[in-house]
């Protein structure tokens, strides 16, 4: 009797949740589903979604199920879309599902790379024929977002208010993090990690990151290393942009860099990221940068490239590292042949970029 070829079957949890992230997730769910159909019953992907968002809470008043953690913990990913909508306050959505599942799931590094694309221009004029390729690697599980603080503490009442909100690093959590970047540039051609904080004004916690970081670069002798205030490196990504390789920051600071950096590279809706744990333990997390995008949500206009790139970070998570590196090139070749959504430049819709992104797998 022939051997019977085996099939892996990724079980993913789909969550578009708001704006642009259903029509997003659609494309990436596309893609993956035309790898999977390509690959002679290697592999398969097991899809269930989830209609949680601001929606839901408009209906339920939570933005997930109460038991969607437990039932999230059963699969093998999430693929994520955006969340926010103008009805339900920005903290309220973010909190209620994204930042839920990052922390709940300790999902504490999110690495969030940037490149310039073929035929996409970029507003770095003077970079455009430097081969720019970074990637900010966000510490994801406390600092700025650490949820620690309150409202009304001055008791005074209205317009005497006094609200604190407190960052909060460990040395645990800086040095898992630093470790990760730092073994992230080691498989990199340009082995340098550049190590931002804002330690001047921030005494206390971002002088433990700085310590951190010199401890661990001592483990790392083969690696370049820098520490800059967060100031200088935005600076740095627009007058530097080929000085720099890995990126590693706090919480909001790195938040904010890799919005810059995408920008920087053309467009948010390019950028791609997981949120990983890398322990394994609980599944982690693939999404595009960008958000909802309210103004543009519904129009088919949503470039697909951020959560595409997104599904082929989720393929290098399964393993599947061939099938990754065929999803990178079909993007690149859909951007050199200058089939863009409006966002860069283009007038192709997110179908249309979706359909050229499948011809060329
Ligand atoms: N796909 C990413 C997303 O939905 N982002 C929404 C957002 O507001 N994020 C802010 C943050 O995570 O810090």
């Amino acid at each position: 009797m022939s051997a019977q070829p085996t099939t892996s079957t990724f079980k993913i949890a789909a969550v578009p949740a708001d704006g642009v992230g259903t029509e997003v997730v659609a494309a990436g769910r596309a893609v993956l589903d035309a790898l999977a159909a390509g690959s002679g019953g290697a592999f398969a992907f097991d899809w269930t979604e989830f209609p949680w968002g601001c929606g839901y809470y408009e209906r339920t008043g939570r933005m997930m199920d109460e038991d969607g953690l437990e039932r999230l913990r059963e699969f093998d990913a999430i693929y994520f879309g955006a969340v926010g909508w103008p009805s339900v306050p920005d903290h309220t959505s973010l909190w209620g599902l994204r930042l839920k599942i990052c922390q709940n799931f300790d999902q504490w590094a999110n690495i969030r790379p940037v490149h310039f694309h073929p035929g996409i221009t970029s507003p770095l004029r003077k970079a455009d024929h430097i081969p720019l390729d970074w990637v900010v690697v966000r510490e994801n599980s406390e600092g700025e977002y650490a949820g620690l603080g309150g409202r009304n503490l001055s008791g005074r009442g209205p317009g005497n208010e006094v609200a604190l909100q407190t960052a909060l690093f460990t040395e645990r959590g800086c040095e898992r993090i630093i470790r990760f970047a730092f073994d992230l540039a080691r498989t990199r051609t340009r082995k340098k990690v550049s190590s931002v904080t804002k330690s001047n004004a921030q005494q206390y916690g971002m002088v433990l990151w700085d310590e951190t970081f010199a401890r661990v670069a001592a483990d790392y002798p083969d690696v370049e290393t820098e520490s800059v205030l967060v100031d200088a490196m935005s600076a740095k990504f627009v007058l530097k942009p080929e000085d720099l390789s890995v990126v590693v920051a706090s919480n909001l600071n790195a938040d904010i860099l890799s919005d810059l950096g995408s920008a920087l590279a053309g467009s948010l809706g390019l950028a791609a990221s997981a949120n990983l744990n890398p322990e394994r333990r609980f599944p982690s997390m693939f999404e595009p940068v960008h958000g909802s995008a309210p103004d543009i949500a519904g129009q088919g206009l949503a470039n697909p490239i951020g959560a595409i790139g997104s599904a082929a970070l989720m393929l290098d998570h399964f393993g599947l590292v061939d099938e990754a590196a065929r999803v990178h090139k079909a993007i690149e070749a859909t951007t050199a042949a200058g089939v863009l959504t409006p966002d860069v430049g283009g007038t192709a819709t997110t179908d249309e970029v979706v359909a050229s992104i499948i011809d060329h797998l």
